[in-house]
């Protein structure tokens, strides 16, 4: 399958984060892309093309108009008031505090357009996260001809809401990738998301349509970030009551039964009759991920593939999460190669 890729996605760059009280290196890194990337041309798997710019038509029907305009100048506002450094947010309006005036002020409103402080913005932030949104949109486009395409965004989106950053996530590319598709023509998308952590942001975004199935595998959110969704009585709402599937698992989950979660997954995508498929790739799942306590090898990756290829969907991978780098190309590569070697 062919895969799009920028390198522009170094702009987010050269960053720290709050673990557990300790000040570390960022998890969410460039090598994460580059690794995956070279994985791509050790395997050929196939043409690696450049994404087309487009405009944000599509993302203000995924997110609100504001929201993007926040993101695209956070950081001159964040320099303008006389900072330096990552832009970070350190204040939220949780329940008991008003969210409904947006503050004037950068400081406020990182808090006020953000759920945490794991999502950074420097100068080159707007940028990468502008070519990630092209990256996933040009390969919406190729399956116009294509079976499959492989977003390799970076940074990832499946923590970013209508509203709100967080958990690495700014535009979510796979919302956005969604969008596309039903504008294209496809009546219903179904969403799956295979990374570790909940997408709580895509749930969000699609949570009362039901032209847009959201289906989750993930660590039980009472024991893992993002902690405040993501549970099983999650089904959706209004209209989209039904159309959004949740399957928590304990921490420690091995492969038989992430595998048994994935082929219930795979039931629900099938009954909702989807004309074409997106897959949240995240690759966070795998035994020796330094953030995350799921326990597949990498020759599961593979078989994930091919179970996702057996729904005989067109059908786009946009990359997520996955923080062991020296693994992340082949375990990432790997449901690329399974699904290919499926159809
Ligand atoms: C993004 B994606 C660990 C802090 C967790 C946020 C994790 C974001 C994951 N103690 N930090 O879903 O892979
Ligand atoms: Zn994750």
């Amino acid at each position: 399958m062919k895969s799009v890729y920028s390198p522009r996605h170094h702009g987010q760059s050269g960053q720290y984060e709050l673990v557990s009280g300790a000040i570390v290196p960022a998890f969410e890194k460039p090598e994460r892309a580059e690794f995956i990337r070279a994985r791509l041309a050790e395997v050929a798997l196939g043409p690696v093309l450049p994404p087309e710019t487009h405009s944000l038509d599509i993302a203000r029907k995924v997110h609100d108009a504001a929201y993007l305009s926040f993101l695209e100048t956070a950081y001159d506002q964040w320099l303008a008031r006389g900072n330096t450094g990552p832009a970070l947010p350190f204040i939220w309006p949780r329940p008991g505090l008003r969210s409904d005036v947006p503050p004037a002020d950068i400081e406020g409103l990182l808090g006020h357009y953000s759920f945490d402080g794991g999502a950074p913005f420097v100068a080159g932030t707007w940028d990468a996260v502008k070519s990630s949104h092209d990256v996933a949109l040009t390969g919406a486009a190729l399956l116009a001809r294509d079976r499959a395409a492989f977003a390799l965004c970076r940074p990832p989106g499946h923590h970013a809401g209508r509203a709100f950053a967080g958990g690495y996530c700014f535009i979510n590319n796979a919302a956005v990738a969604a969008q596309a598709l039903r504008d294209a023509g496809h009546a219903r998308v179904a969403v799956l998301d295979v990374d570790y952590h909940h997408g709580n942001g895509t749930q969000e975004i699609f949570y009362d349509q039901r032209d847009v199935l959201v289906v989750n595998i993930h660590a039980d959110p009472r024991h893992e970030f993002p902690y405040f969704l993501g549970h099983a009585d999650e089904r959706g709402a209004g209209d989209g009551v039904g159309a959004n599937l949740n399957l928590p698992l304990p921490l420690g989950t091995e492969w038989p039964a992430w595998h048994a979660a994935l082929d219930s997954a795979c039931t629900a995508v099938a009954d909702f009759g989807p004309t074409a498929l997106v897959i949240s790739l995240g690759t966070d799942t795998f035994i020796g991920d330094p953030i995350s306590q799921f326990r597949l090898t990498s020759a599961h990756f593979p078989q994930i593939g091919a179970r996702i290829a057996a729904l005989g969907l067109p059908t786009l991978f946009v990359m997520e999460g996955g923080y062991a780098v020296a693994e992340i190309g082949v375990n990432a590569v790997g449901v690329l190669e399974g699904f290919d070697a499926a159809i």
